[in-house]
């Protein structure tokens, strides 16, 4: 009797080790059982790194990176995080040199394996990489989401017909623009308590090229059709400079850089402080990760509701087969109204700064703001859905 308890004893125990670590592995998803090789007769230090997909070193000591020779782990180790993140890996091997080594890593906060992008051929006693200047492993995380927009546009206010470049850069020359991007003020904003371009990013430069004409927002929206890219597909908005040529850039003077999935087709709406947004009235194209749309050049390609589009295009001919966004919308609700001349371009009138009365943007606000820019345009709104 007592043999059969102690049997059965033996028996459960030996189930739990086997059950026991079933369960929690199904249940946490350990760490990848990499254990190197013992005894090899030779080896190699490589004194590293791991980047972990947004740029950072990793400094999780529960990470592991290791080094194989076919499915033969040949070492494995983990970052330090006392010395910011080095990975002291030592590989051995039986042969003295000329075995490929590549490497995995196990990243544990996403709980997963990823081949990594380096390979070594082993060869006894080199020391790859130092504390200085470490070896740095990384991995390849699939294709990439990442892309440029080319745009071209014009705002009617700073427009200058028969000129070289479309458009001057007075706000820039009086040394008026922020240097950090404007589409965050205070609210209300003269009295409008939600901006059509209300924007809180961090978007700003040390210094401002010559031939910046003013900060715009560029806001992606992914949808099957422009008539359905409404405020719902928004997938991403930056703050960006326009370019007295009507060229549009990031805050670092490149093709603005955008990071997001696109699931059906891409279309742009383009906002200024008092200008009327608008949006691309078709998909972008895309080349070779860049993706493309000129505003300037015909009057179909900003988006015009089919109700209103036979009365008021989105953008306004502003001659010679030019065409640009309308000024005057000095509250910034979509619309260009008595408002903006009462309360926005009325109380400023006389004064000089970066001031949303000043249609036209040159540094002043003043009659010509009034009658050039905000009459001939009061009534219109936006266009985009
Ligand atoms: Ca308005
Ligand atoms: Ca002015």
């Amino acid at each position: 009797m007592e043999n059969i308890i102690s049997n059965s004893a033996r028996y459960l125990a030996k189930c739990l080790v086997v059950i026991l670590p079933l369960i929690y592995t199904a249940a946490h998803c350990a760490p990848p059982d990499w254990t190197a090789l013992p005894n090899l007769q030779y080896n190699m230090n490589v004194t590293s790194k791991l980047l972990l997909e947004d740029g950072v070193f990793s400094f999780n000591e529960n990470d592991l990176v290791a080094g194989f020779v076919g499915d033969e782990c040949r070492g494995v180790a983990s970052p330090i995080e006392a010395f910011d993140g080095l990975i002291f890996l030592t590989i051995g091997s039986n042969v003295a040199s000329g075995e490929l080594i590549t490497f995995k890593a196990y990243l544990s906060d996403n709980d997963m394996i990823v081949d990594l992008e380096q390979t070594l051929v082993f060869q006894n006693l080199q020391l790859i990489g130092s504390i200085e200047e470490p070896f740095v492993f990384s991995w390849d995380s699939g294709p990439s989401t990442g892309f440029a927009v080319d745009l071209s546009v014009i705002l009617e206010g700073p427009f200058l017909p028969d000129q070289d470049f479309p458009m001057h850069t007075n706000l820039r020359d009086n040394n008026v623009i922020p240097l950090a991007q404007p589409f965050g003020p205070e609210l209300p904003y003269y009295g409008n308590s939600s901006p059509v371009w209300y924007y809180t990013g961090s978007e700003q430069a040390a210094s401002l090229p010559a031939d910046v004409v003013d900060w715009l927002l560029l806001e992606l929206r992914d949808a099957p059709a422009a008539s359905q890219a409404n405020a719902g597909t928004v997938v991403a908005r930056q703050a960006v400079w326009l370019r007295s040529s009507g060229e549009v850039t990031g805050a670092d003077g490149a093709l603005p850089q955008f990071d997001v999935p696109i699931e059906h087709d891409l279309f742009v709406v383009i906002y200024h402080r008092n200008h009327l947004a608008i949006m691309s009235s078709g998909p972008l194209s895309m080349v070779e990760n860049v993706y493309s749309w000129d505003f300037t050049h015909a009057p179909d390609k900003s988006y015009a509701a089919p109700e209103r589009s036979s009365y008021q295009n989105g953008q306004k001919d502003l001659g010679n087969g030019t065409y640009g966004m309308h000024g005057g919308d000095g509250d910034a609700n979509g619309q260009i109204q008595t408002q903006d001349k009462n309360e926005v371009w009325n109380p400023q009138a006389g004064t000089s700064g970066y001031l949303p009365g000043d249609f036209d943007m040159n540094g002043q606000v003043q009659t010509q703001d009034k009658n050039n820019i905000w009459n001939p345009n009061s009534g219109l709104a936006t266009q985009v859905p």
